[in-house]
């Protein structure tokens, strides 16, 4: 049976739980999912420098491949892209810039990135973009933005300042919004005496960064917290509540949630809602921690969906932007940033064939058996075969492997 024939049986098997497919479809195309870069090349980039990946985060594997310049690394991205239905964005960190001229961080412009706009201008998508704040001589002691030394702090603040002159610029040349993300690895290995000290000097840092006032329609600045890395498993400087109440107390700095970035048993999905409740607009790293913040690809799993749901369910699509994060070098890294894309927009596609205003009902009735055993039947739904269609309105395969093998 084709894909169409099987698409009319799931519409109408949708359409008696009050289900609109064509909807969901609709929907999904017009969230953007922002792909990062950083998959296809183990965290690597563009510069001129002998540090491999520090700041305690590790892509391990060594998958043959790895593109070997830009234009190659541009070349697999084109191809992942090409394998991803819907709207795209691509994520970009400063260390993926693009120029022969050897410029350290706190050197970028624009025009280091100018080949990137023309990339994304070319393959119809937006620009996201991230300081680097790691895999540096200026991190190697575990701080940056909280370092005590001012020569460093300062040297850091006036690359991620930088950061947000490009991210801005990628926004006016390509028209939509670029989501610049702050994450820095600061922290200590063993025990602190002063927690303190150091969040002080890192409110001090941003709020210098933030100083200068930019056009939210173009560029909008994110923060993104963590609980531990390899090397800070003691303190993280930039906390979930450090940055919780940052971004409460700073208009136009939005909070970044990734999935592997607290305790194990404790999930992002749940704490969507608390910012919705603020009217918060929230970033989310969208990743798979395995025992520790692993980065692996993101699966069909249940967090992931649960993620979607959540975001459906309080009818958010607007308020959260969905970005990607992980990067694993064992596998094909082509094939893992088309996975881990995918993965999540059925996630997303998954959510929104659910039958909410019903649910929400049952709810409120305190129906909790029926709200039960109905989100169950849900999983037994043809929910493969809109996805099929999906892919095919997209031009897009649905056999997708077939073209990376
Ligand atoms: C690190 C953060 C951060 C990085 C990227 C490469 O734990 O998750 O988002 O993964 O900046
Ligand atoms: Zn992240």
């Amino acid at each position: 049976m084709n894909t169409i024939k099987k698409y009319e049986i799931a519409k109408q098997m949708y359409k008696t739980i009050g289900v609109d497919t064509d909807k969901a479809i609709q929907l999904l195309r017009e969230t953007p999912i922002s792909i990062q870069c950083w998959q296809l090349d183990d965290v690597t980039g563009f510069e001129n420098r002998t540090t491999g990946l520090t700041g305690g985060i590790a892509s391990t594997g060594n998958y043959p491949d790895k593109p070997k310049n830009i234009d190659e690394f541009r070349k697999h991205a084109e191809k992942a892209l090409s394998l991803i239905p819907g709207k795209k964005k691509f994520n970009l960190h400063a260390m993926y810039l693009d120029t022969d001229d050897k410029i350290d961080r706190n050197e970028i412009e624009p025009k280091h990135f100018q080949n990137w706009v023309n990339f994304a201008k070319e393959n119809k998508i937006g620009l996201d973009f991230n300081p680097t704040c790691f895999s540096h001589p200026y991190s190697e002691e575990g701080f940056t933005l909280s370092h005590q030394d001012d020569t460093i702090r300062n040297f850091w603040i006036e690359h991620v300042k930088r950061t947000r002159i490009i991210s801005d610029y990628f926004g006016k040349e390509l028209g939509v919004r670029s989501v610049n993300n702050i994450w820095i690895p600061d922290g200590y290995k063993d025990k602190p005496i002063d927690q303190l000290a150091p969040r002080m000097r890192l409110k001090d840092s941003l709020d210098e960064i933030f100083k200068e006032k930019m056009n939210n329609q173009n560029h909008i600045d994110a923060v993104e917290s963590k609980l531990f890395g390899l090397g800070s498993e003691s303190y993280v400087t930039g906390s979930h509540e450090f940055y919780t109440n940052y971004v409460k107390n700073t208009n136009n700095v939005i909070i970044c949630l990734d999935a592997g970035h607290y305790h194990p048993t404790e999930v992002i999905s749940s704490k969507i809602s608390s910012y919705l409740a603020f009217n918060e607009e929230i970033l989310l790293h969208v990743s798979r921690p395995v025992r520790w913040d692993s980065d692996h690809v993101v699966l069909f799993d249940d967090e992931t969906k649960a993620i979607m749901h959540e975001i459906v369910r309080c009818n958010a699509l607007d308020k959260v932007n969905i970005g990607l994060d992980f990067f694993d070098g064992s596998i094909n890294r082509i094939a893992a940033t088309v996975l881990g894309s995918r993965n999540t927009q059925k996630a997303l596609l998954y959510a929104l064939l659910e039958p909410v205003q019903y649910f929400k009902g049952l709810e409120n009735k305190g129906d909790y058996t029926n709200r039960l055993a109905l989100v169950e039947e849900m999983k037994s739904m043809p929910f493969g075969f809109v996805w099929d269609y999906f892919c095919e309105l997209e031009n897009v395969p649905i056999n997708w492997l077939k073209e990376v093998n």
